[in-house]
C-alpha cells in the first residue's frame, strides 16, 4: 500500500529539473556528495552503490543545497514576500494572532544547530537555523485547556503537518526564519518554515502559514498516506537511524 505514496515519487527535487542527466545518474551524484561527508550508510543500500559506479568526481554539478535535496507536493515553489507575509495562529487559543515577518523578528530569537534526517534516508549534519521557539510564539497567543494537538498549513495551499501540544512546546521546535545564517530561502521553505529537530524531515513544514490549536491531531499530508504521525527519527516508519540529538 505504502508504495504507491513513497515519498521519492511524488515529490520533486530541483537536482532532477532542468538538467540533460538521467534521474538515476543525478540522484547517484547526490548520494556521492553525502557519501563524501561519511554518512554514506543513511542511504538506501542500492543507492550509494549505484552511484560510486556511475559518477565519481560530477558531484560539482549538483546545485548548492549543502547536501539536502529540496521536497514539494505542488507544481513549484510559492513564492512570498517578507512584506506580504503573515501567519496566523488560530483556533483554542487565549488571543488568536496574525503576525508578521516582523512580529515574529521582534520576539525571542533562538538558534538550534543540529541534523536533518529525511525519512527517504539523506541527512545534513549540523545545519544551524535560527528563529522562534514554537513554545514561545504559544505563549503569546494563550493556549486553552482544551487544547491538545496543533496542525500546521503552508502557504502552497496543500501540504499540511500536525504535531501534539506536548510536542509543540519542547525546547527543540523552532519556527525557522533562517537557515545557515541566512534568510531561508524560497527553495526551503522561506520566508518562514517550521524545524522539528527530532522528528524525521516531513514534518518540518516549508511555507509555514498557519498553526490551528485544536483538541485532536489531525494527520499531516504524508501522514494520510501511511507514514507515522510521531515521526521520531530512528523510531518511527521502520526505520533506524541514529537518533538526533
Ligand atoms: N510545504 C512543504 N513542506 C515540506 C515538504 C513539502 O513537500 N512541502 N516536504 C517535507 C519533507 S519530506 C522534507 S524531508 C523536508 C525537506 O526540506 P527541504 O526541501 O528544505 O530540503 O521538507 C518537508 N516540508
Ligand atoms: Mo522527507
Amino acid at each position: 500500500m505504502m508504495s504507491h505514496y513513497r515519498m521519492t515519487e511524488t515529490s520533486t527535487d530541483t537536482t532532477s529539473k532542468g538538467t540533460p542527466l538521467g534521474r538515476r545518474l543525478v540522484l547517484g551524484m547526490v548520494g556521492l556528495g553525502v557519501v563524501g561527508i561519511g554518512v554514506g550508510r543513511q542511504l538506501s543500500e542500492g543507492l550509494s552503490n549505484t552511484v560510486a559506479s556511475v559518477a565519481p568526481g560530477l558531484a560539482s554539478v549538483i546545485p548548492a543545497t549543502g547536501g539536502f535535496r529540496i521536497y514539494t507536493v505542488t507544481n513549484g515553489y510559492p513564492e512570498m514576500s517578507k512584506a506580504d507575509y503573515r501567519l496566523t495562529v488560530t483556533g483554542l487559543v487565549d488571543r488568536e494572532l496574525t503576525l508578521t515577518f516582523d512580529d515574529i523578528a521582534a520576539l525571542p530569537q533562538t538558534g538550534i544547530t543540529a541534523d536533518f534526517q529525511c525519512v527517504t534516508g539523506w541527512r545534513v549534519n549540523d545545519v544551524p537555523w535560527s528563529g522562534v521557539l514554537l513554545s514561545d510564539l504559544l505563549r503569546e497567543a494563550g493556549v486553552k485547556d482544551t487544547a491538545r494537538a496543533l496542525r500546521f498549513l503552508s502557504f502552497d495551499g496543500v501540504y499540511t503537518e500536525s504535531l501534539t501540544l506536548e510536542q509543540a512546546m519542547q525546547p527543540d521546535v523552532l519556527v525557522a526564519t533562517s537557515m545557515w545564517g541566512k534568510p531561508i530561502t524560497r527553495e526551503h521553505g522561506g520566508p518562514v518554515r517550521l524545524y522539528v529537530v527530532p522528528m524525521y524531515g516531513y514534518k518540518s513544514l516549508k511555507w509555514l502559514s498557519g498553526i490551528e490549536l485544536g483538541a485532536t491531531v489531525v494527520p499531516g499530508y504524508w501522514e494520510q498516506l501511511g507514514y507515522d504521525v510521531d515521526a521520531w527519527v530512528g523510531e518511527s516508519n521502520g526505520r533506524s537511524d541514529d537518533p538526533i540529538t
